[in-house]
C-alpha cells in the first residue's frame, strides 16, 4: 500500500493530482483544511490536504475509477462523501431507538407541565419548598383539568386553620402590626360590623398617641358606630382601660404601626399588651407584602405572642402566595382578610376554602 499527501487549492485539483500522480485505483483516505505553515501561510487562503492510497498488488483494471465515488470532481466532494456517512450512520438507528426517543420526548412533555405548574406557583410567591408539598404524591397525569385544580385546592386549604371556638381566647383583642397596613381600619370594619350588625356592645381603645391624628381617625369610627374611645399613654392607663370595658362582649385595641426590624419599639409595645391577660392579639399584615419581607415581620413580632393573623389589602395584589407561606409556617389561622377600604364593607372571615380559591384561583 502506498499513502501520500497531496496539497491543492481544491478537490479538484487534488483528484487531478492523485490520478496523475498514483493512477485510476488510489482512493481518498482523508481530506481537511488547513493554513500552510509559516507566515506567508497565514496570509494565504487555506489549502485542501488530501491522503490518498494505492495497493500496488491489486489488478489494476479491477478498481479503475475508485477515486470517483467519493468525489465528484469539484471542491464539495469531500462534503458529499461525509453526508453519506452520516446517511449510513442514520440507517442504524433502529426502530427500538426510535421508540425509546419517542418516550423521552414525552415525558419531557410531562416534565414541562409540571415545571409550568411549579412557576405558576412561585410566580404567586409561593415558597418552592411550599409548591413542593403542595404538590407531593400527585400523578404526573393529573396536573390538569377540574379534578386537579379541586384536589388542589383541598390540598391548600389545609394548611390554612381556620379560626374556631377553641383557638379564641379572649374577647379583647389587640391590632398589632407594620406601620400603614390597615390595623386602624380593619378594627373599624369589625367594630361596626359587631356592633351594627350583629348587636354587640363593643369598648374600643387605642395606645396609638405616636402619629399625629391616630386618635382622631379611630374617634370618627368610634363617633359612626356610637361607642366612646379610650385613649391611654402607659401600660397602667391600660389596664385600667381594660378593666372599664372588660364586661363589654368585645374590647378591640388599636396599636401604633410598629417597624418589624425595629426590636426596641416592639417591646415598648410589649410592655402595654403584658399588662392585660388574657389577651388575643391579632398581627396585620399587608398581602402585597413581598414574601421574603413577609417572613422577616412574622419572625419580628413574634415577642408579641401574636396568636392569629389578618390580611389587608388583597385588591392590590395578584400574588398571594405568601398567605399560603405564612399560614403553612406558622401554623396559626388566618381570621380575617380585607379588600378595599370601604369600612364596614371590605372585609371577610379567612375561610381555609375562600382562601385556597383566592390565592389558587388563577393558577389552576
Ligand atoms: N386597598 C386597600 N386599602 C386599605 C385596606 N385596608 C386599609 N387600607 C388603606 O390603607 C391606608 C392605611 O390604613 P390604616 O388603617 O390607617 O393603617 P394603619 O395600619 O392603622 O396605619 P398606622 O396606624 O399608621 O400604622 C388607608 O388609606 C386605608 O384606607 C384594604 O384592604 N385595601
Ligand atoms: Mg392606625
Amino acid at each position: 500500500m502506498k499513502i501520500k499527501r497531496y496539497l491543492a487549492r481544491n478537490m479538484k485539483e487534488a483528484c487531478d493530482l492523485i490520478r496523475n500522480d498514483l493512477g485510476p485505483d488510489a482512493v481518498i483516505v482523508s481530506s481537511q483544511k488547513i493554513r500552510e505553515r509559516g507566515i506567508k501561510g497565514f496570509f494565504s487562503p487555506r489549502k485542501l490536504e488530501v491522503t490518498a492510497a494505492v495497493d500496488e498488488t491489486e489488478e489494476k483494471e479491477s478498481i479503475k475509477v475508485s477515486i470517483k465515488p467519493q468525489v465528484k470532481d469539484s471542491e464539495d466532494g469531500g462534503l458529499k462523501q461525509e453526508l453519506w456517512q452520516i446517511k449510513e450512520l442514520l440507517k442504524k438507528v433502529t426502530e427500538k431507538d426510535l421508540a425509546l426517543s419517542k418516550k423521552e420526548n414525552e415525558n419531557n412533555d410531562e416534565s414541562y407541565n409540571l415545571k409550568k405548574l411549579k412557576k405558576a406557583l412561585t410566580d404567586i410567591e409561593i415558597q418552592p419548598d411550599i409548591v413542593e408539598v403542595l404538590l407531593q404524591d400527585f400523578k404526573e397525569e393529573d396536573y390538569q383539568g377540574e379534578a386537579f385544580k379541586e384536589k388542589l385546592l383541598k390540598r391548600a386549604a389545609s394548611f390554612i386553620k381556620p379560626v374556631t371556638r377553641s383557638n379564641q381566647k379572649s374577647n379583647i383583642l389587640a391590632f398589632v402590626g407594620p406601620p400603614g397596613v390597615g390595623k386602624t381600619t380593619t378594627l373599624a370594619k369589625l367594630g361596626a360590623h359587631f356592633s351594627l350588625f350583629n348587636g354587640l356592645d363593643i369598648g374600643l381603645i387605642t395606645i396609638d398617641t405616636y402619629r399625629i391624628g391616630a386618635v382622631q381617625q379611630l374617634q370618627t369610627y368610634g363617633d359612626i358606630i356610637g361607642v366612646s374611645v379610650d385613649v391611654v399613654m402607659t401600660p397602667g392607663e391600660f389596664k385600667r382601660a381594660v378593666e372599664k370595658n372588660r364586661k363589654k362582649d368585645l374590647v378591640l385595641i388599636d396599636t401604633a404601626g410598629r417597624p418589624s426590624k425595629s426590636a426596641s419599639q416592639i417591646s415598648e409595645l410589649k410592655v402595654y399588651l403584658q399588662a392585660v391577660e388574657p389577651i388575643d392579639i391579632y398581627l396585620v399584615l399587608s398581602s402585597e407584602t413581598k414574601d421574603r419581607d413577609m417572613m422577616r415581620m412574622l419572625n419580628d413580632f413574634k415577642m408579641l405572642n401574636y396568636s392569629k393573623l389578618i390580611f389587608t389589602k388583597i385588591d392590590e395584589t395578584e400574588a398571594l402566595g405568601s398567605i399560603l407561606n405564612a399560614a403553612y409556617i406558622t401554623g396559626l389561622p388566618i381570621a380575617y382578610i380585607t379588600n378595599g377600604q370601604s369600612v364596614p364593607d371590605d372585609i371577610d372571615a379567612g375561610s381555609p376554602e375562600l382562601l385556597a380559591e383566592l390565592i389558587l384561583g388563577d393558577v389552576v
